[in-house]
């Protein structure tokens, strides 16, 4: 129908329609946020939706996120929490800015349920209702429920380690420990995955040194040679693959005899395996071997090795 007008003719136009649909409104526009808010209640004076119920198992606390739109102020909003239908908390929830909540004005609602004693073996399932009151006097519920089960601890499946290592004569001796592990909920679950060395001069094992899960990108390791630098990484072949390394490194003057290795891996949920225990045999360069002369001198290097 347009065919034949000009551009300008069409913008003319349309600005004539939009003064006139502007000149015929008998009040004043509301604002897009107001317009935005009832279009979501859709005719309700009150809607409220969950947004979150989480379980925090290492500080055995509920935290709760609740949306509310109101077509008049909110006045206050409650959660309650039940198991086999009793009511064992009833918290207010606050849109303030404050403590859990981030921004206050933002219909988001939160809440903690501080529930010390719960055993998710025992009591796992958990309902939460919300309900919110209009300053108007309307109000409007919703719920949810939320499936505890106890936190599980990641599961070493597999040690990756040498049985017997040969010093050298002049190069140091490089090779890998491994750490095969999983999480019934998927590797993110996982936090660290760790080992202690007790090496032969130790009467004691020493401090955690973390496996790395990084693909060889971090360099762990940087030793000063008479005439060069031995920088040394995880040698972890594939990122995020749950096959966790640390790198062996055996110095020509360094100790022979048995090097014990205990490794645990731990959970973002705070439960950690059982120590999974492994041993290196560290046998003599074959020059020493032909002589018969032992090599049995303490490192000073802070290292696991040597
Ligand atoms: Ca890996």
């Amino acid at each position: 129908m347009y065919r034949g007008m000009s551009r300008k003719m069409i913008s003319g136009l349309s600005l004539i329609l939009v003064f006139n649909a502007w000149w015929a409104c008998d009040q004043l526009p509301t604002s897009i946020e107001d317009k935005t808010k009832n279009d979501a209640l859709g005719g309700e004076s009150v809607v409220v939706s969950v947004l979150a119920l989480d379980f925090d198992y290492s500080a055995g606390r509920f935290f709760v996120t609740v949306k509310v739109l109101s077509k008049d102020s909110v006045e206050r909003v409650v959660g309650e929490f039940s198991f086999n239908d009793s009511v064992y908390a009833q918290l207010t929830l606050a849109d303030d800015g404050q403590g859990e909540d981030i921004l206050p004005g933002d219909s988001q609602f939160n809440g903690i349920w501080n529930a010390g004693g719960i055993d998710p073996a025992v009591q796992s399932d958990w309902g939460f209702t919300a309900t919110a009151y209009s300053t108007a006097g309307d109000s409007a519920s919703a719920g949810t429920t939320i499936h505890l089960t106890p936190p599980e601890p990641p599961l070493i499946e597999a040690i990756q380690a040498p049985d017997t290592l040969y010093l050298d004569d002049t190069d140091w001796v490089l090779d890998t420990l491994r750490a095969q592990v999983s999480h019934p909920e998927g590797l993110d679950e996982i936090r660290d995955v760790f080992f202690r060395s007790k090496r032969p001069s130790d009467s004691n094992f020493g401090a955690a040194f973390n496996l790395w899960d990084d693909g060889g990108q971090t360099v762990l390791f940087i030793i000063p040679l008479q005439n060069d630098t031995l920088r040394l990484s995880s040698f972890d072949a594939v990122a995020g693959d749950g096959i966790y390394s640390f790198p062996i490194a055996l110095n020509p003057a360094g100790q022979t005899g048995t090097t014990h290795y205990q490794f645990q891996a731990r959970a973002w949920n705070g439960q950690i395996t059982a120590i999974v225990s492994d041993s290196l045999v560290i046998l003599p360069a074959a020059s020493v071997r032909n002589t018969g002369i032992m090599t049995d001198s303490p490192s000073t290097n802070q290292t696991p090795w040597n």
